[in-house]
């Protein structure tokens, strides 16, 4: 004989029948920290590097970007690298182009390998080199081409994961293959690479920074000029490249850094609100996430989720040079930004 059904049973039967919960069900969701699904993960280049091999004659340019993208193994098939961030490895042959499109996705690229070849933002081209920084915000037109005669291999990282959360998902594909140039090649650079010297006669003062190219010559110059200093304990000699009007974050949604851990250097551990993705550029070192130890060398990429212990340690023999991106920005504005030391 079946037992009788409890009314608290049966209460509970009525409201999720119904489409409610009762707070006492579900009130271990409210974490006394962040518990993200992502996880720490590593692509190591020697992978990566393989697949950016086989890509070149596996697939085409096509309509859609040959840009692999990496998917957080915690986040079930997600489009997304972390919550927030996708990364991608995106590769382009001599003489392809990826048509012309926009999207309210903002996106960056950090140029891995190959010179000369282009993006351009809103009619103006941007020639790329390694190590350069690319800017395409949101709703920009852009196209990629590559008019020279060795392939181009970049990261791309875009708020996809943030924006969809937000429904906030538009895209346009372009009528022409690439769109007209209607801008000086280079030309945000020749108007706002002065660093903290911007022109007075310029209306524009938009949300993201007017300067498409932050230059990989620049970049290094900036380190070397600070590399006998102490830097920060947890990050070492860190820059963030930020908008040349207000100093503020390049674009709304991410945060672009660089940072020098020099030869023998070790970093003490700290944990952020907020998730970032990293990219290897030289050196060689061993970042403990977690516990857990990432030994990381030239063009490895490295999901951080938010809330992880982390330390990195140089463990080569050269300065260690690490890109990343972060959506600190959002997390700051917000006022969610904390952070906790061991
Ligand atoms: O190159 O414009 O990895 O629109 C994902 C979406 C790259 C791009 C990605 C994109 C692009
Ligand atoms: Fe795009």
């Amino acid at each position: 004989m079946n037992a009788p059904i409890k009314a608290e049973d049966q209460f509970h039967q009525l409201i999720h029948q119904n489409h409610m919960w009762g707070l006492w069900e579900i009130a271990s969701q409210m974490t006394p920290h962040p518990r993200p699904e992502a996880i720490a993960y590593q692509w190591k280049w020697s992978i990566l590097k393989e697949v950016v091999k086989q890509s070149a004659t596996a697939v085409p340019v096509g309509d859609e970007r040959r840009a692999m993208q990496l998917f957080n193994p915690g986040l079930n098939g997600q489009w997304a690298t972390t919550n927030t961030l996708i990364a991608a490895v995106q590769v382009l042959l001599p003489g392809e182009v990826a048509r012309a499109h926009r999207h309210s996705p903002a996106a960056i690229r950090f140029i891995i390998q190959g010179s000369g070849a282009y993006t351009a933002v809103e009619g103006e081209k941007v020639i790329m080199h390694p190590g350069d920084l690319v800017l395409t915000p949101s709703w920009q037109w852009h196209d990629h081409g590559n008019e020279t005669s060795e392939t181009v291999v970049w990261m791309d990282g875009l708020d996809v994961p943030l924006t969809k959360a937000l429904n906030a998902i538009f895209f346009e594909m372009g009528k022409e293959l690439r769109a007209q140039n209607t801008k000086p090649v280079n030309g945000s650079q020749a108007l706002y690479g002065h660093g903290r010297l911007s022109p007075t006669w310029t209306k524009e003062r938009p949300q993201f920074s007017p300067l498409m190219l932050y230059s990989w010559d620049q970049t290094l110059s900036a380190l070397h000029a600070l590399r006998a200093r102490e830097g920060s304990p947890y990050e070492g000699i860190a820059l963030e490249y930020t908008h040349p009007q207000t100093g503020g974050p390049v674009m709304p949604t991410i945060s672009c850094r660089v940072q020098m851990i020099r030869k023998g250097e070790k970093l003490k551990a700290r944990r952020v609100t907020g998730s970032s993705v990293f990219h290897v550029v030289q050196g060689r070192g061993r970042s403990m996430i977690d516990g857990k130890a990432f030994d990381w060398e030239k063009g490895d990429i490295i999901a951080l989720p938010s809330w992880a212990l982390h330390a990195h340690a140089n463990s080569g023999t050269e300065d260690a040079i690490l890109f990343s991106i972060s959506d600190r920005p959002v997390i700051e504005s917000l006022g969610f930004y904390r952070e906790q030391t061991e």
